[in-house]
């Protein structure tokens, strides 16, 4: 870089390292908690992702989002052909997530509960250089559990070894249709049916969000007639196309105009007669796709995290090589303050969610108790609607710590500030979010069981240093215990008009728990600790 004043001055850009062995707070997280002959194993895989992330994924990256995809509706001569095509980038993304085992990963289970943690981690580095590929990755990985979970043997012999594939040729993808034009989070709407023709379901209805529409499968729901004359909605799942590559009796009205995700082709879509297997329990069909939701947004959450590293990593690199009032940024005390206030919010974030990975991974393999699966369905919403807020917020700072340069479309910034936009919207909006974890308190399990996991990690806080955040801890889950009753006795709306602060008051005082134990084995710094608890823990 020349010197400020210099005719010719160019500013360097930020650079990437490896995002794998960058990552300090990944790097002491794993080595705290996961055993070392697994740490041993993985940790040469995920360097590789992490090179893999920084290098050619990078450039399948740009080519995706510069090539959006386009809905070719007609050929040459006519014939309606609902054609999506998609950017050389977008197909080597896939072919990537299939050698790199983005859903496989958590299936194999080449190491017991630590499988799902460590595609946690596979993701987390995968995700901020796919063009956002992890969503039809997330709704794959749902698709794969509801066919573990519900499916019949033929069914699961036909589908699953597709899905868990890492050969590229073999590797299909699964989409998730619920959204309807009645409603996106209320899906009682639905007005698609399933009518039995000849002992065989088929589809007919309309879609209004489909979301990587080039899958080969998807689970929806529809009105099954089979059930009584009202319909009620069932789970159903159904291939794309044909042996011969045509739609099953689908069109493809249209592809949506999006603020950001722009590589994926989401599109509106009209079933004229799909044929459709129906999964799971016959009228519970909420209830039954609720196991993709659950994938899907424990997935949101660690991409949400992956952004602000992503985030983090740039303009941490940035304040090493930006001049400005004769210093460099990372000279200015004001700047670091800033960057520091991000670096604890990630911090905590990416100890929520890799808490996330460990319960699911305990849960998938028969090593759950109950308190475990009680804590992994509460803090499921919580960690999806909290760790979404948190990107757009630390990833809108990031652009701001580059000035001007941040809001250039041509840095690759404004797409991710526009991807981040997405988590607090799909897979559940904050609100809806927020109305789950008044759903999941309704048995008291739930909180008996945060109770109970926080109350053993303050146990064994000793460091004096720690004692003042202790107490300050304890009186937070104090509140959030009490919150529930003291709401119910209050007033009819109360419980709901308080719920997101409620999901909020648990996702900060129960991540200042692991980061407070974290602190006393000196994963962390205290510091990073006591920036966290500058925000009021309990917001009730
Ligand atoms: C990058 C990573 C992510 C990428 C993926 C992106 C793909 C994008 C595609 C989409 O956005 S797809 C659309 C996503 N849609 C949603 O997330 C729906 C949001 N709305 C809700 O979650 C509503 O709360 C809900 C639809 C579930 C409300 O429906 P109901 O029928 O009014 O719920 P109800 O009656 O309370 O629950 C029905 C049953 O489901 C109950 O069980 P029982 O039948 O045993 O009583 C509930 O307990 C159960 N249930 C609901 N949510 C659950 C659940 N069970 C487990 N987990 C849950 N989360």
């Amino acid at each position: 870089m020349t010197t400020i004043g210099d005719r010719d001055f160019i500013q360097a850009p930020a650079e990437l390292a490896n995002q794998f062995a960058d990552d300090a707070v990944l790097q002491a997280w794993l080595k705290g908690h996961v055993p070392a002959e697994v740490l041993r194993e993985i940790q040469p895989g995920l360097e590789a992702l992490g090179a893999r992330a920084v290098g050619e994924m990078l450039d399948m990256a740009a080519d995706a989002e510069a090539h959006p995809p386009v809905l070719v509706s007609y050929d040459a001569w006519g014939q309606r052909v609902d054609r999506i095509q998609v950017a050389r980038g977008w197909k080597e993304l896939h072919r990537v997530a299939a050698e790199e085992g983005i859903v496989a990963t958590a299936y194999e289970r080449r190491h017991g509960p630590w499988s799902r943690l460590h595609q946690f981690v596979r993701i987390y580095l995968y995700n901020p250089s796919s063009a956002i590929c992890t969503c039809p990755m997330a709704m794959t990985d749902g698709a794969a559990r509801v066919l573990e979970l519900h499916a019949d043997a033929d069914l699961k012999q036909r589908w699953l070894p597709h899905l868990l594939s890492r050969d590229p040729q073999h590797f299909w993808t699964s989409g998730q249709w619920m959204t309807e034009r009645s409603g996106g989070s209320d899906v009682s709407g639905t007005a698609t049916v399933a009518l039995l023709e000849n002992g065989a379901y088929r589809l007919h209805g309309d879609k209004w969000f489909t979301s990587a529409t080039t899958s080969e499968l998807a689970l929806t729901l529809a009105r099954d007639e089979a059930l009584d004359a009202d319909g009620k909605l069932s789970m159903f799942g159904l291939e794309l196309r044909d042996p011969q590559g045509r739609l099953n009796n689908i069109r493809v009205n249209r592809l949506k105009d999006k603020l950001g995700t722009r590589a994926l082709p989401t599109a509106e879509l009209t079933l004229t007669g799909t044929p459709a297997v129906r999964i799971g329990t016959p009228g519970h069909g909420v209830r039954n796709i609720a196991t993709v939701l659950n994938i899907t947004r424990a997935y949101n959450a660690v991409c949400a995290v992956s952004y602000m590293r992503r985030g983090l990593a740039l303009a941490q690199d940035y304040a090493g090589k930006r001049q400005a009032f004769g210093k460099l940024l990372r000279e200015q005390p004001l700047h670091m303050e800033t960057l520091s206030d991000l670096h604890a919010e990630f911090t905590g974030a990416l100890h929520l969610v890799l808490q996330l990975g460990v319960l699911l991974g305990r849960d998938e393999t028969g090593a759950a108790g109950g308190d475990d699966r009680a804590l992994l369905r509460l803090l499921t919403p919580v960690a999806k609607l909290f760790t979404a807020k948190q990107a757009i917020a630390c990833v809108s700072e990031v652009l701001e710590c580059f000035g001007g340069q941040g809001y250039m479309e041509d840095t690759g910034l404004p797409a991710l500030l526009r991807d981040c936009q997405v988590l607090s919207i799909w897979e559940g909006t904050t609100n809806v979010l927020s109305l789950d974890v008044l759903r999941v308190i309704e048995k008291p399990e739930a909180l008996e069981a945060l109770a109970a996991d926080m109350q053993r990690q303050l146990a064994v806080l000793q460091r004096p240093d720690l004692a003042v955040l202790r107490v300050s801890i304890q009186r937070a889950l104090k509140e959030i215990l009490a919150w529930p009753r003291s709401a119910a006795a209050s007033g009819a709306d109360a419980l709901e008009t308080g719920a997101r602060r409620f999901a909020f008051s648990i996702a900060r005082t129960y991540t200042a728990v692991l980061l407070a134990t974290a602190a006393q084995n000196r994963q962390i710094s205290s510091e990073v600790l006591q920036r966290w608890c500058r925000t009021p823990l309990c917001q009730l």
